[in-house]
């Protein structure tokens, strides 16, 4: 490899951040920026930065208020309420403790349950287990990327109903806290059922990216056992561990994800260890497959939980 073509492991932007890369296909580190102190061109190398390397991390942003958090998310777009129906009693902010309900153990992209699946999503620490309650995240558009040409023309075909009601049978009550500030029964309380492509191309960078996750419930035209066996083929291609990046969380860390190109998974090995995230979302448009159709809603009204702005489109 010559000079000019070995990869910058570390770019200072012009603005002043260091983007100091953490992996070959995924995930970056942001260092030199107090997120409420962002100007407008630190902001465009922010979201330059977080649609290439798919997840970003900031440390020591301690002190972050939920307030200053909203404000920082909302600088990449309009905000989402808290979530379609789980009820924080808060505007915006999510209060997520990994131990409950859908955010622990299982592979998802946010809330694409919904046809407005949400476009990036920020996420800071507040309360820390001593040990685990690690978070990965796995790129979708590397994922597609890699597949082989007859997986890649199955996939752009193909579409999935993605849902918010959980398989009962697989309910697991040692793994939800007393405590925690949602149950699975308020998670589904209100059923949305929506009709997503598994290719979808991204908006923004024009990349083709797979829609999958635990929210899937089928695809279109095959039977429940084909869907498992399918779903598992192209679900193992996001998850490969080269595709993904691990990250031990410390006081003072926000990440943040294009939601739109990625999955992740909160690994709730942390016992009864209280854990607190809060997370904020930007309101993201609907899906459009490589033919230029749009995902459609089966069931379930999310417009007040997401705006959606034509412009975005
Ligand atoms: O708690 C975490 O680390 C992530 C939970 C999650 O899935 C989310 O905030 O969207
Ligand atoms: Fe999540």
């Amino acid at each position: 490899m010559t000079e000019l073509h070995r990869p910058v492991d570390v770019v200072e932007t012009p603005s002043g951040l260091r983007v100091r890369r953490a992996g070959a296909r995924i995930g970056a580190v942001i260092e030199g920026l107090r997120l409420a102190d962002a100007d407008d061109a630190q902001i465009q190398d922010v979201r330059s930065a977080l649609l290439r390397h798919k997840v970003l991390f900031f440390r020591g942003q301690d002190g972050l208020t939920d307030e200053e958090q909203s404000d920082f998310a909302a600088r990449f777009g309009e905000l989402t309420t808290a979530h379609p129906t789980v009820n924080t009693g808060s505007g915006r902010v999510l209060r997520v403790t990994a131990n409950a309900g859908m955010a622990a153990n299982a592979w998802h992209t946010d809330v694409t349950f919904v046809d407005r699946v949400p476009a990036i999503s920020v996420l800071r620490a507040v309360t820390l287990p001593p040990y685990g309650g690690t978070t990965i995240w796995a790129n979708t558009a590397a994922a597609y990327d890699r597949l082989p040409a007859p997986l890649k023309a199955l996939a752009d075909e193909l579409w999935a109903v993605h849902t918010n009601s959980y398989d009962y049978a697989q309910r697991d009550e040692e793994h939800e806290q007393p405590d925690a500030n949602y149950s699975r029964d308020d998670f589904a309380s209100i059923h949305f059922e929506t009709r997503h492509p598994v290719v979808r191309v991204h908006p923004e960078t024009g990349e083709r990216t797979l829609v999958l996750g635990s929210f899937v419930k089928e695809f279109d035209g095959l039977t429940s056992t084909e869907s498992i066996h399918l779903f598992n083929l192209l679900q193992d291609r996001v998850t490969k561990l080269e595709n993904t990046i691990r990250w031990a969380w410390q006081p003072g860390d926000v990440a943040m994800w294009d939601n739109r190109a990625t999955q992740h998974y909160a690994v709730a090995d942390f016992d009864h260890h209280p854990r607190e995230m809060r997370r904020v979302t930007v309101a993201g448009d609907v899906p459009v497959s490589v033919d230029g159709r749009r995902s459609v809603v089966l069931q379930g009204d999310a417009r007040a939980y997401s705006r959606l702005d034509e412009l975005i489109s």
